[in-house]
């Protein structure tokens, strides 16, 4: 099993050097109503990530390296800026992964506790309008994010054994074993900090 900090620091330190450009068309907010599960098969090619050469083990430590990323982006001037009209702000994307680590947070204790539970449809962009994201307090946003960030990561933490090949599925079919669940819950995560141009240092670089 690779050691999961010298992954994200790969990643955050090819988009640190440029390595991995933006796809305009691809940031479009209303690219979350696509399927996204093929970012399983292979690698994204819009934040260079590669959901098949990690495992479900390694998603706890990597999704605290995340949230640590996400801490320093809420802290810039620019948080509430969008890039154009159609393109969420940094506070409106971190607000985003905040919900998703709580709502994958519920998905991941049905799928440990139901037999091949469906997950209820959950409309990302409609929550977003709802909650009004782009309004919130950056500082207040830091906090529960690194809040439901830790939660998540200590669940993923007390999978054991067989319990990573329990299913569940989504409202429109796709299936998800709690591993590949993990693995395509940590590419969200990052890219999403792709999206907003997260200029971090790795913190475990690789000596
Ligand atoms: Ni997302
Ligand atoms: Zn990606």
């Amino acid at each position: 099993m690779p050691f999961p900090a010298e992954i994200l620091p790969t990643f955050l330190a090819r988009l640190l050097a440029g390595a991995v450009r933006h796809n305009v068309a691809a940031m479009d907010i209303v690219s979350d109503t696509k399927d996204w599960t093929w970012v399983l098969e292979r690698p994204c090619p819009d934040c260079g990530f590669d959901a098949a050469a990690v495992s479900g083990r390694d998603v706890a430590a990597m999704l605290r390296v995340a949230a640590q990323a996400w801490q320093v982006r809420l802290r810039r001037e620019d948080v509430r800026d969008r890039p154009n009209a159609v393109t969420w702000s940094p506070l409106e994307y971190a607000s985003h992964v905040r919900d998703v680590c709580l709502r994958f947070d519920a998905r991941l204790a049905l799928m440990l506790t139901q037999v091949q539970p469906e997950f209820e449809n959950w409309d990302q962009d409609a929550t977003a309008v709802e909650e009004r994201y782009g309004e919130q307090d950056p500082s207040g946003v830091a906090t529960e994010l690194a809040a439901s960030a830790e939660t998540l990561a200590a669940h993923f933490d007390q999978v054991r054994g067989d319990q990573w090949q329990r299913t569940g599925q989504r409202s429109d079919g796709a299936r998800f074993t709690v591993d590949s669940f993990a693995r395509y819950f940590l590419h969200d995560v990052l890219h999403h900090l792709h999206d907003v141009d997260i200029e971090v240092r790795p913190t475990h670089e690789r000596v």
